[in-house]
């Protein structure tokens, strides 16, 4: 940052600007003033170019930055691309240029094109990500980037602690997640003043005091959410009040219109962040000269004397007066610095509405990961059974595990065997307050069904440890980590809490890669206690739904119903390169049923491959989770009592889900019922009865028949429960009469 006298002079400087060469401002030169005007001047111009391309319909979409430049320029200035990391907003088009993305790049955005290296023509312009800088791909949700970027922050830390780690792996994702850190590294963050409204927001200024993270947040005020004011958003109407509370912050209020000013806060923030004292807090106020976005008219709600009193602050005219004033250019520079950067623009356009769009046939690429598919052989390996459990020289077998055991053995497996996993959540941890641990006080929960017992004690507590009792928090952060190569394992208490993770497990986690175009992905597990059949479970201990998330392209679904297959599933899921929802159902944690000796610690069951627990000739039962031991004990029973074979399949996997399968034993029973615990309508087995009746219909000699709940809440009273989720007496039922057909 230091000025030397033996810079070129600045195309246009102003004479006096010899005489006041070295002269700093803030700690930035005089030629860096002017690179600042540049990239101010080319970020606006760039915005009122897109508007023109969108009025004349040769773009579809913009959204501008007008008015946040100097923050950005600012930013851009005090941190280093490639090295610290990024997680913008869509106002950030000065940082990103100040960063290193070209105009170019961003109306290939713009158009849709290709080689957008944003997205490949797959989001709207100004959601910015551009792997070689360190920015990390962003959405459209306001506030999902500041979760994912204290997932990130922490990740920094984590392998600057475990260098090992961030070496490559083999035989897993790590072959193809190269890592890169550096000790002293920062992350950004930005929102609106709108968004802080967003419970998220408060999550992650909470998270990241706490493990006091290397983390600038920066809240760039414009006074409006769209046409929603401050004031209505924020209680007292300023939020550097609200958030003074939270600790090791640093703190900046600034006129976000001066980039001088701006950078001396951002300078101050970053040293505090890289000095390893905590994040640091930027409030920048800013103005919003334009509309929010070209699909809006400010002038409906503000009236003209206000953006009048805006446009004095606006950033552009601020820096030409400084830069004239100060001496650094003179009118001349400044209108030949104007007329380059206008001439760059034009040529830019050029060539990006010449940019070819990608075709149609593209449109599924990267839904999934290119390089590790978990569907293959690959992931295909035989239980080991040690010796001593087989034939045990006592003779007596050891007792089968449970798939509560063999759960926690996979994951103790996996953590011994890969240095990138992290298990947190709600309980997951043996005992927070280490003290009593080390001084033998206490033995440990490992979560509230025991499934991390002891990893805590065994691996450490920066790789394993209770969160926020917050579900976004959880999923947001193992989103930012896994975007950085780290294999978070996370647990989602109950699936009945499942729901404040929803926008990350919806619209984040699985998309990360699609939306980037391959740019970065986020190969995450989730674990997730489920469903129903506890006596007493009720309303919000019961719940299935598993169909919300198979609808979620780019999300494997996993749904085990034994003790080996859940060890298997699971470590194909650490080991792969695509994020993972993984069911546990609690009723089948403990089960006599499906209990199975250790497999061993590469046992792996690909995704995607049905078990056929029984086979049979007369009909075909697909289902999985809790009803495959009932569907089994009915068909079992129907077999005795009138002698009808069902054909069973125990599907394990939801998504993807064995279609050949299925197909196979359809073509040879001729008859289809498709069981699941989830109410009825609108259930996963609706999808498969779809398309049994659509790609089968020659073959059926009966109509596709679903088991499932009732259309209602599971019920507290075991009476109601035992009514509302299909029993083994329904299955029964409905199983005769289908045969009976
Ligand atoms: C979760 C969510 N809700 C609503 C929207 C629609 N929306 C887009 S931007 C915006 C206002 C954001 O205001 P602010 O955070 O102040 O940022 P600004 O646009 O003013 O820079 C809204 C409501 C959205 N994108 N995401
Ligand atoms: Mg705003």
């Amino acid at each position: 940052m230091a000025t030397t006298k033996t810079e070129p002079k600045p195309a246009g400087a102003a004479d006096s600007e010899i005489k006041s060469a070295g002269k700093t401002y803030e700690g930035l030169s005089r030629e860096q003033l002017v690179e600042a005007y540049r990239i101010i001047y080319t970020s606006r111009r760039l915005d009122d170019r897109e508007i023109m391309l969108k009025r004349q319909q040769k773009i579809f979409f913009q959204i501008s930055g007008a008015g946040h430049e100097a923050v950005g320029v600012a930013a851009g200035f005090a941190l280093k691309p490639g090295y610290d990391w990024f997680y913008p907003y869509y106002r950030d088009r000065a940082l990103c240029l100040a960063l290193g993305a070209t105009p170019y790049e961003m109306l290939l955005q713009a158009v849709g094109a290709a080689e957008d290296p944003s997205s490949g023509g797959r989001q709207m312009p100004s959601h910015w990500s551009y792997p070689r800088l360190n920015v990390v791909t962003q959405s459209s949700p306001t506030g999902t980037q500041i979760l994912q970027a204290v997932g990130c922050a922490e990740t920094g830390r984590y392998f600057a602690a475990h260098p090992e780690a961030a070496k490559k792996g083999t035989g897993d994702y790590r072959q193809f997640r190269d890592v890169v850190f550096h000790s002293d590294e920062v992350t950004y963050v930005s929102l609106g003043d709108g968004t802080t409204s967003e419970g998220e927001f408060w999550e992650a200024l909470n998270t990241a005091s706490n493990r006091r993270l290397p983390l600038v947040f920066v809240v760039e005020d414009n006074e409006y959410a769209i046409s929603v004011p401050v004031e209505v958003q924020t209680a007292g109407g300023n939020i550097s009040r609200l958030v003074a509370g939270f600790p090791y912050f640093h703190f900046e209020e600034v006129d976000g219109t001066d980039p001088v000013a701006t950078y001396a806060a951002f300078v101050r923030s970053v040293a505090h962040c890289r000095a390893g004292d905590g994040p640091a807090f930027i409030h920048a106020h800013v103005i919003r000269p334009y509309s929010h976005s070209l699909s809006d008219d400010e002038r409906l709600y503000r009236p003209d004397a206000e953006r009048q009193r805006d446009a004095q602050r606006d950033p552009i005219s601020r820096l030409q007066m400084f830069l004239l004033r100060e001496g650094v250019l003179e009118e001349k520079g400044i209108n030949l610095l104007e007329k380059q950067v206008e001439d760059e623009l034009q040529a830019a356009v050029d060539r990006a509405l010449e940019a070819p769009p990608p075709t149609p046939d593209t449109v599924t690429r990267y839904v999934y990961s290119p390089d590790l598919d978990p569907t293959s052989s690959a992931f295909e390996t035989q239980p080991v059974v040690a010796k001593a459990e087989a034939a045990p020289t006592d003779g007596k077998k050891a007792a089968p595990k449970t798939m509560a055991d063999l759960i926690n053995a996979t994951l103790r497996d996996e953590m011994q065997r890969d240095e990138r996993i992290v298990i947190f959540g709600e309980d997951v941890a043996d005992c927070s307050r280490e003290q009593y641990l080390r001084q033998k006080m206490v033995k440990g929960k490992g979560g509230v069904f025991k499934l991390t017992s002891g990893l805590q004690c065994e691996f450490g507590s920066d790789r394993v440890f209770n969160s926020p009792l917050a579900e976004a928090n959880i999923v947001g952060r193992a989103t930012g980590m896994a975007t950085r190569g780290l294999k978070p394992v996370v647990e989602i208490q109950f699936f009945d809490y499942i729901w404040p993770a929803m926008m990350q497990l919806r619209s984040e986690l699985p998309l990360i890669r699609w939306r980037s175009n391959n740019g970065f992905s986020a190969p995450a597990v989730v674990r997730v206690a489920i469903g129903g059949y506890l006596t007493g479970g009720a309303i919000y201990h019961s719940q299935c739904g598993e169909s919300v998330f198979t609808h979620i392209p780019g999300l494997r679904v996993v749904f085990p119903s034994n003790a080996l297959d859940a060890a298997g599933l699971l470590r194909t899921a650490i080991r792969c390169d695509d994020p993972v929802l993984f069911l546990e159902h609690k009723r089948l944690y403990r089960e006599t049923f499906g209990r199975a000796p250790y497999p061993g610690p590469d046992y792996m069951v690909p995704f995607g491959k049905a078990n056929i627990l029984q086979p049979g000739t007369d009909l075909t039962v697909i289902t999985y989770g809790a009803v495959v031991p009932r569907a089994l004990q009915a068909a079992q029973k129907l077999e005795r009592e009138h002698g009808v074979k069902a054909e069973l399949i125990d599907l394990r996997c939801l998504n993807p889900f064995d279609w050949e399968a299925i197909a196979a034993s359809v073509r040879k029973t001729n008859r289809a019922i498709v069981a699941y615990e989830d109410t009825l309508s609108w259930g996963y087995g609706a999808e498969i009865a779809a398309r049994i009746a659509d790609q089968l219909f020659d073959h059926l000699d009966a109509p596709v028949r679903r088991v499932a709940a009732m259309d209602t809440f599971v019920a507290y009273q075991p009476i109601l429960e035992n009514a509302i989720l299909p029993q083994t007496a329904d299955l029964y039922r409905a199983m005769k009469e289908l045969a009976e057909f």
